[in-house]
């Protein structure tokens, strides 16, 4: 049986991005239009390395206002719905918040509505912070320099986490000459979702 990644965040923080950096071939839709991208949610198969793979799941984004695809009450009605109604067994939820680019109080508000809705359904939560490329030096530090954010937004500094860049590896070189940083983002967070679902194989 497949196991059930599910990832969360607002709109535009990058999840669609995560999955096509991570899933041979996904082709999920991007785009930054204020309106919000995906419109439905759908699962694509990721290659953990060693014959390890699971399906991760892309959602409809929160917070995208009064104008966007889907006013945020409902939004958020709809995705505790698949989460609770899909009879799939979840066995991870990624939670996503971007680094670099405006931490939110409503970043806040929906990591602690979600984290317990995952607290009742007994599946583990980490948190994939994406839009780091301009950070300087190691990813990494990303974590440790902003206890204090994380402290602020209800996140415990103890989840487990990977600090990355969701944009494409074009971009990545082409813009800002990092094109490592996408081959580093995308090991990390393999290596995160691996560590929770195969605890024995995990780097953590
Ligand atoms: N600078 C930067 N841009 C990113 C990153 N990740 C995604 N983007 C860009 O942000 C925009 C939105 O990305 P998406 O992947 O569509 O975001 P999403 O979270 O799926 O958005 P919704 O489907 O609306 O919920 C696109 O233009 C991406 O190229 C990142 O890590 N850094
Ligand atoms: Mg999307």
């Amino acid at each position: 049986m497949s196991k059930n990644v599910i990832i969360i965040g607002q709109s535009g923080v990058g999840k669609s991005s995560l999955i096509n950096m991570i899933c041979h071939r996904a082709n999920a839709p991007t785009s930054n239009d204020t309106t919000g991208c995906t419109r439905e949610e759908k699962g694509y198969t990721c290659n953990l390395g060693g014959q390890l793979s699971c399906q991760v799941h892309d959602t409809i984004g929160l917070e995208e206002g009064f104008w966007g695809f889907l006013f945020a009450p409902k939004a958020e009605k709809r995705l505790k719905t698949y989460l609770k109604d899909s009879r799939k067994p979840w066995h991870l939820m990624v939670y996503c918040i971007p680094g670099n680019r405006g931490l939110k109080k409503s970043h806040a508000r929906n990591f602690k509505k979600f984290k317990s809705v995952a607290d009742k359904l007994g599946v583990p939560v980490v948190v994939v912070v994406t839009h780091l490329e301009d950070f300087g030096g190691s990813l990494k530090n990303w974590w440790l320099e902003n206890l204090d954010t994380l402290k602020n937004l209800g996140i415990p500094d103890t989840t487990k986490h990977a600090c990355v860049t969701a944009l494409p590896k074009e971009e990545l070189d082409k813009y800002y000459k990092k094109g490592q940083l996408y081959d580093d983002s995308c090991r990390d967070v393999k290596n995160l979702i691996r560590s929770i679902l195969w605890p024995s194989t995990g780097h953590r």
